[in-house]
């Protein structure tokens, strides 16, 4: 391949902010072709590393992907692509990916399969759908899915009639937090991306949110610029992350303890008339409540009980005040701690209200106005589900992506109806949902396991039967809507043909409907351009030049959506019942919930335990990069990081191997640990996604140390069915 690995580790080298990013002349995609002349192509197209959905250019030299860069039109890569972005070669490239359809030939776990066609691979499914369907309706039929290859497939289970359709994006991710922002301001705070005015805070907060770890491209490529600015951070993580090391204050808090200290800030705020009265009065309601309910939070209570100086506390939130509102308090994005979250959530959204942040400059930018045309390409209306979907559990804020555990609860128990079938897209179960003796257990329960994924990965090799989707470079993917600062249209569309015997998820659902008998279902028209013929009909009636989108720019612009601020002809739009940011909540009091946030204490671990935490690589996504090549070689393994005083009291060296035991005895891989000073006592910290069991993954299996293998206890948000992963306790074992 003309792109060496020594030219990729100059471009995707790590800087201590994260990953370094590579910058894109601004061109059109078919002049640069032009001018090079030869057998070279540049391709718009977006990234699906991880779920920013960047905007990518693929450089293809006689039918070969040689380079992937950043689309200086699109808004979330700004000319630039992270590490894992260009390291999307090595999985369109990895050896080990998928190549047929595969049928279980033994039994489920034994990793015993025959190679099948498509034709009878899909033959096969449908026959066991429609026989499951039957026998015990087809809301026995449940699906979980992780980015754009649901869509299809959740086409084909409604279109069967099963609603039983949920995403670990929200119980184990940030639904958690959507929810709480709906229910304050009638708004998720982002849609592609936070609305998170970077650029031009003068104080940002962040708590947990580890950006620069967490790489979100044009978030750090922002965080990055308002640090060069000279803005302030102050970082809140028991953990001196990449963020801390460049904040002005640093809150190494106990875990656990988040809502003591934002209820205690807020009543600094309100105490101290550091608050925005004149945004308070016109936009919210029920600060009078609010100011009753946080007086017990006291300065000296919240030193207590989050182990933080007093005077940090304050001093902290009086730096925030001073700028406000040109600050912001990020809303994160990973939510799923402790089990009461949305609490939490509540209360970063009501500190935003009031400092008066949504709409203002530095603060949150308002949503982008834009109407989109009513597109479905005339499919007909879905049947009526048969029972009520179990998805939402007795969560009254579970939203509508559905909480993956109550799929599984049901299949293990058969109540409130029975789930006999899976279909899972994108997601490795194994690794996403806490307690993997459960999600074991479910699927040994499964009459039926369908897996469409590109790679061979422990919850794939459980399946009855495996379809291999290509690659997001080998595929037309639809037009995806950015919303950003202003409203957009991005396009996926194939670099090269697939490999293998590798089909698009479209492809697949499509036929599925077609050998399921549900025809008008399918995607209109036959062969393998009939999605981009959709895409097409999609654009024209949204009013878009879909050759220019293709060709040239891989993302336009919908003129005139832009309005990031609150001006006297903009004023902004709450989707609340009192059409106002409701910071008392009436629709939590009628669900018996506090309307205000309320401090809940949780168990922290005796001595000789550890509060196991987790967070992310700047060059891994999940548990789904590990294998590719680059990025393996970048980081092979995560590390234990386990405070210094305690590697002493342990008699524990840098470097050395040891294994983390759970409270329930459960036992990890070995890892190597990082002995520092830049962790709490009471806590150790490792990156989510390693130790694949997955033997025909060749280079992640085994690599490194599985956290989700001791997360076996979790605590279910009483709100919206959030996981809180958080909760394990681990000591720490020294290899023999
Ligand atoms: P979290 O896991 O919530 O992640 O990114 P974030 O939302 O930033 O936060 C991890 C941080 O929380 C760590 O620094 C940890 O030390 C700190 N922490 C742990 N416990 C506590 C606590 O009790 N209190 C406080 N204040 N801090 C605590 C996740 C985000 O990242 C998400 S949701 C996705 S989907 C993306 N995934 C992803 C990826 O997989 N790879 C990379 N490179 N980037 C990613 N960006 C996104
Ligand atoms: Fe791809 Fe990185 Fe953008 Fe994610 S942040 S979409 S991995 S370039």
């Amino acid at each position: 391949m003309a792109f060496s690995r020594r030219s990729f580790l100059k471009y995707a080298a790590m800087s201590a902010g994260g990953a370094a990013l590579a910058d894109t002349p601004f061109i059109s995609a078919e002049a640069r072709a032009k001018a090079e002349g030869g057998n070279v192509k540049y391709v718009p197209t977006s990234c699906e590393m991880c779920f920013w959905k960047c905007g990518a250019v693929a450089k293809v030299v006689d039918g070969k992907v040689v380079k992937l860069e950043g689309n200086p039109f699109h808004p979330q890569s700004r000319g630039k692509l992270c590490a894992r972005g260009q390291g999307g070669i090595g999985q369109l490239y990895d050896e080990d990916r998928l190549k047929h359809p595969m049928i279980i030939d033994g039994p489920r776990g034994a990793g015993k399969y025959r190679e099948a066609s498509w034709d009878e691979a899909l033959t096969y499914v449908a026959k066991k759908l429609k026989a499951i369907a039957a026998k015990h309706g087809p809301e026995s039929i449940g699906m979980m899915s992780h980015g754009s290859p649901g869509d299809y497939f959740t086409n084909v289970l409604k279109a069967m009639g099963s609603h039983n359709i949920a995403f670990p994006s929200f119980a184990q991710c940030k639904g958690i937090r959507d929810e709480a922002w709906l229910l304050t301001y009638g708004h998720k705070p982002g849609s592609s991306c936070e609305q998170v005015d970077l650029e031009n805070s003068r104080v940002i907060v962040l708590i947990g949110t580890h950006l620069g770890e967490n790489m979100h491209n044009s978030q750090n490529q922002e965080f990055a610029e308002a640090i060069g600015r000279g803005a302030k951070i102050i970082c809140v993580d028991p953990r001196y992350s990449t963020a801390a090391s460049k904040a002005a204050f640093w809150l190494p808090i106990k875990p656990g303890t988040d809502t003591a200290l934002l209820l205690t800030w807020i009543n600094i705020i309100i105490s101290e008339n550091w608050y925005d009265k004149e945004y308070v009065e016109k936009y919210t309601e029920g600060f009078e409540q609010v100011k009753e309910a946080v007086k017990q939070y006291t300065p000296e209570w919240a030193a207590q009980e989050t182990e933080l100086p007093m005077r940090q506390i304050v001093e902290s939130v009086r730096e925030l005040s001073r700028y406000a509102p040109n600050v912001v308090v990020h809303p994160g994005r990973h939510y799923s701690w402790y089990g009461n979250d949305t609490q939490r959530a509540r209360a970063v959204a009501i500190l935003n209200a009031l400092l008066g942040t949504w709409g203002r400059k530095g603060g949150m930018w308002l949503p982008p106005k834009a109407n989109f045309a009513k597109f479905n390409d005339d499919i007909p209306a879905y049947p009526p589900a048969s029972k009520p979907p179990l998805i939402k559990g007795d969560f009254p804020f579970a939203g509508g992506e559905g909480v993956t555990q109550v799929l599984r609860d049901a299949t293990i128990t058969g109540k409130p109806y029975p789930i006999k079938a899976w279909f899972v897209a994108g997601t490795n179960l194994m690794k996403t949902l806490p307690d993997q003796r459960l999600t074991r257990k479910a699927i040994d329960n499964l009459d039926f396991f369908v897996a469409v994924d590109l790679f061979p990965t422990e919850t794939v090799m459980l399946a009855d039967v495996i379809l291999p989707e290509c690659t997001y470079l080998e595929r037309h993917d639809g037009l995806f809507k950015i919303k950003t600062r202003e409203a957009g249209v991005a396009i996926r569309q194939p670099a090269v043909e697939p490999m293998y015997d590798s089909k698009p998820a479209w492809w697949i659902g499509s036929e599925l409907c077609k050998k399921l008998g549900l025809n008008e279902y399918a995607v209109k028209g036959n062969g393998m351009d009939a999605w981009e013929g959709r895409m097409r009909r999609q654009a024209k009636a949204w009013g878009i030049d879909y050759d220019k989108l293709a060709k040239h720019t891989g993302y336009v612009t919908i003129p005139g959506s832009e309005r990031p601020y609150i001006t006297a002809d903009n004023q902004p739009v709450f989707n609340t019942f009192s059409e106002k940011i409701e910071l008392y909540s009436e629709d939590l009091e009628e669900k018996g919930f506090d309307p205000v946030p309320q401090y809940e204490e949780i168990e922290h671990p005796e001595k000789g335990m550890y509060r196991l935490i987790y967070g992310r690589s700047p060059v891994h996504t999940f548990s789904r990069t590990i294998n590719t090549q680059w990025l393996w070689e970048l980081e092979k393994e995560n590390e234990v990081w386990l405070n210094k005083k305690e590697a002493v009291r342990l008699g524990v060296k840098n470097g050395e191997y040891v294994r983390l035991e759970n409270q329930d005895g459960v036992r990890s891989n070995k890892i190597k640990t990082k002995v520092t000073e830049r962790i709490r006592h009471d806590c150790v910290y490792m990156v989510h996604g390693f130790g694949h069991n997955a033997p025909r993954m060749k280079r992640a299996n085994g690599s490194g140390a599985d956290d989700q293998k001791l997360i076996t206890k979790y605590i279910e948000d009483p709100i919206t069915g959030g996981t809180g992963m958080r909760v394990n306790f681990v000591k720490i074992i020294k290899e023999a």
